[in-house]
């Protein structure tokens, strides 16, 4: 049976798991979700996911919410080097640094962008506010990087990149994060990269 993803095509957080599904060349179904009619808090998507957000994937009798335990679940499975998720103890658990820092810090990016595009009622200021200081820390480590870690590509990579590269949307600039934007246009170039709605393709 084929992967079944329950997707939005304007949601960053769904766009990380199309991102990698689409690199990794896994076949999968999509199931588009009418998220402006909040179709993802209707009783049987409920049932899918209490928590009542998108991304959720389901893959024969698994059943996964949240785009970085989909990511890590989809790359342990389907890329069998284990190049966009090592299981070495260091590899893995400076991943997961940046998985927690794009469900975290990140998150606010995306509240940001829900708030200014989908007129939530979020205070746009004070998520600005906190999204900056996390941009600055992914400028000064991506200053003499290419990748998040490892020096490869990777599902750390997948989970910060679409909320990122989205900012503009969000409200802010990445005018004033120059390493940040090398790696949002860098990251375009991968095999497989798809773009979205608000995110080109590379030039
Ligand atoms: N931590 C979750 C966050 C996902 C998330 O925020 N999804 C948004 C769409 S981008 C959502 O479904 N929000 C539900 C809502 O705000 O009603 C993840 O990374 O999967």
């Amino acid at each position: 049976m084929m992967i079944r993803l329950h997707d939005f095509e304007l949601s960053g957080s769904c766009y990380k798991v199309r991102l990698l599904l689409n690199m990794l060349s896994v076949p999968y179904e999509k199931v588009s979700v009418d998220f402006v009619n909040r179709q993802h808090e209707s009783p049987a998507y409920l049932e899918l996911n209490p928590f009542g957000d998108l991304p959720i994937l389901e893959d024969g009798s698994l059943r996964l919410h949240n785009a970085q335990a989909i990511l890590t679940y989809v790359a342990r499975k389907y890329d069998v080097f284990g190049i966009w998720y090592p299981s070495s103890a260091s590899g893995a658990s400076r991943i997961h640094q940046w998985l927690a820092t794009a469900s975290g810090e990140l998150a606010n990016l995306s509240r940001a962008r829900l708030a200014k595009v989908f007129h939530y009622p979020f205070n746009l200021g004070d998520l600005h506010s906190s999204s900056r200081p996390a941009l600055r820390v992914l400028d000064a480590h991506l200053q003499n990087r290419k990748w998040l870690e490892l020096g490869r590509p990777t599902i750390a990579d997948v989970a910060c990149f679409p909320h990122v590269a989205l900012a503009n949307e969000a409200g802010i600039s990445l005018s004033d994060f120059e390493y940040v934007s090398e790696w949002v246009e860098r990251f375009k170039t991968i095999p497989g990269f798809i773009a979205m709605p608000g995110i080109a393709s590379g030039s």
